[in-house]
């Protein structure tokens, strides 16, 4: 089937300040939480050289200038354009005032993350996101980016993905600091991120009312695994954690009843229940939310979930060894691979289908607000042979994954634009430098870049754009009563991994 891209339909590569950056300690930047974390004895990687982006930023907008990328998504890192006292750093402003005006000068759209995980260490010692000052903090720091880059920069997301910060700060322990099966405070976290980028809208609306601003939501389906009562109910629990909560306060601007009841019954046989949201704090929310210009959406992967009884038991497949990955909570269920879903090597299932039935959620049950996809790719084991890679494997990712997007489309969803993850390979937080993303191969010994074949693919068909694809992506998926899991239930008894 031929498929042609819409009419100003934007084609990008995205990345990560402190996935691609290194130069930690150049340019009069102040610590991160993740620079000690990394430093862990047990971790085997850090983000000290990363893709060492931050000298070699230039070859990197050359290469989308060279190969037909022509929006770029980056994050600023907000430790190198703030310190401590929340005062300006001139040489980071200088740093970034360079790579924005080189974006442009290459005909490049940039489109700037104020953040994406990289918390100042200072805030994160004082309980990160928890505590009232990172809010404040958080403001003045926005309010910096849109008086000094907001003549070029036209648009902006507040948050990348802050349900994957919540709950591995707080569920998972794989982010800094590493707390564990703490639902309570995930998603108080995540009411604070929430808050703060329904402050950061008001104010970049202020001042740029014609310019672009959204949040972008990690928006994976959850599906029950059986259809089952037991089931759609443990999927109901996971879904209003992971998709719910946050969509109804940014979309909606408060939370839906649902929602609510679905929190109300992890949260209240646990601790203290759900927390009150706040009358001006539930103002800003709705002001936001009818002002926000758009969703972001990264998918990678679907949930299946299942009923569970048992205890919080993690296991996290941060090596790539396919099939030791073990996720299941305590009050809300265990996410299965459903064996007849093909996965990635670090247990993702590969599932364009769920990216459009996501948009088609969205599009239902939520006002209309445009949609770009802002993270979309495969993650692999990769290596260099004759100068290039030959990832024909991510190339159908990406051509499934374009093409359920096209689908939605045509059924109703007003989707703009669709950015790869990544550019270059890249850090990938919890599994280091063997898990590869990249459009371009990066030499962990050299530094240097390489084409792989996705690029050549990405640089023929945002000229053409057109493709042609597999058909049959827009049938709704339905739970399968006979479905196996992969994994029984004594492989969900595994240890716990931090
Ligand atoms: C998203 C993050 C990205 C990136 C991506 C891939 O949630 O926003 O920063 O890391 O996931 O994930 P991973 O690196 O874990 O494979």
């Amino acid at each position: 089937m031929i498929r042609t891209l819409p009419r100003d339909f934007v084609l990008g590569a995205t990345s990560a300040a402190y996935q691609v950056e290194g130069g930690l300690h150049e340019g009069g930047r102040i610590p991160a939480a993740w620079d000690s974390w990394l430093q862990r004895p047990s971790n085997l990687f850090d983000a000290e050289i990363a893709s060492d982006s931050y000298h070699r930023w230039r070859e990197d907008i050359e290469n989308c200038r060279q190969y037909g990328i022509k929006s770029l998504q980056i994050s600023f890192a907000w430790t190198r354009l703030q310190d401590e006292e929340g005062q300006a750093n001139p040489e980071g402003l200088k740093f970034y005032d360079a790579v924005i005006d080189a974006c442009l000068e290459a005909d490049i759209e940039p489109y700037v993350a104020l953040y994406q995980f990289d918390l100042p260490a200072d805030l994160a010692d004082r309980g990160g996101w928890l505590d009232p000052l990172t809010t404040e903090r958080y403001l003045a720091y926005a309010k910096l980016c849109f008086t000094h880059f907001g003549d070029r920069v036209h648009h902006w997301l507040t948050f990348k993905d802050p349900v994957t910060e919540s709950f591995h700060t707080h569920i998972t322990g794989l982010f800094p600091p590493g707390n564990y099966f703490a639902p309570e405070d995930a998603l108080h976290q995540l009411y604070r991120m929430t808050v703060a980028h329904s402050r950061a809208v008001m104010l970049y609306k202020g001042m740029y009312p014609g310019g672009k601003i959204g949040i972008a939501h990690r928006a994976e389906p959850v599906y029950p695994l059986q259809d089952t009562e037991a089931d759609r109910r443990a999927a109901w629990l996971d879904d209003a954690f992971s998709n719910h909560f946050l969509l109804d306060l940014v979309l909606d601007g408060r939370s839906r009843e649902d929602t609510q009841q679905a929190i109300n019954t992890v949260l209240v046989p646990q601790r203290n229940g759900y927390f009150m949201q706040d009358p001006q704090e539930a103002s800003f929310l709705q002001v936001a939310a009818s002002s926000l210009d758009f969703l972001g959406v990264n998918y990678y992967a679907s949930h299946f979930t299942t009923a569970w009884q048992g205890g919080n038991v993690i296991h996290h497949n941060g090596a790539g060894e396919k099939g030791t990955t073990t996720y299941a909570l305590a009050g809300i269920g265990r996410r299965v691979a459903r064996s007849e879903i093909p996965t990635t090597d670090w247990d993702w299932s590969i599932f364009p289908q769920g990216l459009y039935d996501m948009l088609m959620r969205i599009h239902r049950e939520y006002p209309a607000k445009p949609i770009l996809i802002t993270e979309n790719g495969l993650g692999m084991h990769e290596e260099l042979e004759k100068g290039t890679v030959e990832d024909d494997d991510r190339i159908d990712y990406l051509r499934q994954h374009i093409s359920a997007v096209l689908d939605a489309i045509e059924d109703g969803v007003d989707v703009r634009g669709f950015f790869i993850w990544s550019l270059v390979d890249c850090m990938s937080w919890t599994n280091g430098y063997e898990k590869r993303y990249g459009l371009f191969y990066v030499d962990r010994a050299d530094g240097r870049r390489y084409a792989k074949k996705s690029a050549h693919w990405l640089r023929d068909f945002s000229k053409r754009r057109i493709m042609l694809t597999l058909s049959g992506l827009g049938t709704a998926f339905h739970a399968d009563p006979d479905a196996d899991a992969t994994m029984d239930s004594e492989g969900a008894q595994q240890g716990i991994q931090g």
